[in-house]
């Protein structure tokens, strides 16, 4: 019994050297240990032994199973540790590594002017107003002073949902709301997409942006815009910038211009880019019709208030030398990176 228990021992050290996968400690273990195992074998077999001998060959046994589950122990430790080292060597990251380059987003041109012109417009007072794209022909037309029939409707190529209602020519519209809404003072800008059915080219596109804005309060006069209109050209183009006004039509402003600002390429000496003009066309503006005022719940022998309409891809095209207005809405990422 003391030769065949100490024979099991050297074996089962034996082939405890040799394995290496802990599916093998595993086997190893049902082999020596298991219920069915040898040492457990002999532990079972310690009845049918001389009672003198039982003794010494149990304690033996007991010492055997104790050394085996120790060099078991001991053995799992040291797989289980190789794995972990391994699997941290495959799993290395080297923190001095260059990252990877990904493409950031960033804001399309236009956005960036429309932001840039709301910022001056809020700086000198005015709140930003919002409203529908779809809008009822009254605010876009009717309220404007701009009946059905008027000529002015031709020259704004509308599209219509229906008899009543259509996609925005201007984004009057919503200030026609402000009005409605709110007792003097007023002032207010309304950015926003507006809808023209024209043909695409290099200056026209059927979905545009316009900022208009909107002055009302008692003994609000044309010095007022102008001063205005002035201030905010000088935020945007600088102080050496000049702005003027030439006599024009609105059926919504009387009396009504267009404004110019001095060339930003030759400061108003003439040159290629303003056509020798020294000045380029910027804007539209005028006093609010008291018509308008009138429709709006406004009474004009109490209030006056100025208007004015900017389009945002021409201001967009300027700032960027941009020579057409295709590249701002085709969303070429080669075009829409050089920003
Ligand atoms: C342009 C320039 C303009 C206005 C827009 C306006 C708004 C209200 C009342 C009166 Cl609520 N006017 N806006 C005024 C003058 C010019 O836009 O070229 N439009 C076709």
């Amino acid at each position: 019994m003391k030769q065949l228990l100490e024979k099991i021992k050297q074996e089962a050290i034996n082939s405890l050297q040799n394995a290496e996968k802990i599916e093998d400690l595993e086997s190893f273990r049902v082999k020596y240990l298991g219920k069915k195992g040898e040492v457990t074998s002999v532990l079972k077999g310690l009845g049918s032994i001389a009672p003198e001998e039982r003794k010494e060959v149990g304690a033996l046994a007991n010492e055997v199973r104790a050394i085996i589950e120790e060099k078991l122990n001991e053995k799992k430790e040291a797989v289980q540790n190789a794995l972990m080292n391994e699997k941290l060597k495959k799993e290395v990251i080297d923190v001095t590594m260059p990252g990877k380059k990904c493409d950031m987003g960033k804001l399309h041109p236009l956005a960036t002017v429309r932001k840039q012109l709301e910022d001056i417009f809020m700086g000198m007072g005015f709140s930003i107003a919002d409203g529908p794209e779809v809008e009822l022909d009254y605010y876009n037309f009717e309220a404007l002073n701009i009946p059905k029939n008027h000529p002015a409707r031709d020259t704004q190529d509308t599209f219509y949902i229906n008899d009543d209602v259509v996609l925005r020519t201007q984004t009057s519209s919503v200030q026609v709301r402000v009005m409605e809404n709110t007792k003097p003072p007023i002032r207010v800008i309304s950015p926003g997409r507006v809808f023209r059915s024209d043909a695409v080219d290099a200056t026209h596109s059927p979905v545009f942006h316009q900022i208009e804005g909107l002055v009302v309060d008692k003994g609000v006069t044309m010095g007022d815009l102008k001063g205005t209109l002035e201030l905010f050209m000088k935020r945007l183009y600088g102080d050496d910038v000049k702005i003027r006004l030439r006599p024009h039509h609105f059926p919504f402003t009387e009396p009504s211009a267009e404004v110019d600002v001095s060339c930003f390429v030759c400061g108003g000496k003439g040159c290629r880019v303003c056509k020798k003009e020294g000045f380029i066309e910027v804007l539209g503006a005028g006093m609010v019709h008291p018509k308008v005022l009138k429709n709006c719940g406004i009474d004009p022998e109490i209030y006056s208030g100025f208007a004015f309409g900017i389009g945002l891809e021409r201001i967009v095209m300027r700032s960027y030398n941009i020579d057409d207005m295709r590249h701002l809405y085709e969303n070429d990422v080669r075009f829409l990176k050089q920003f």
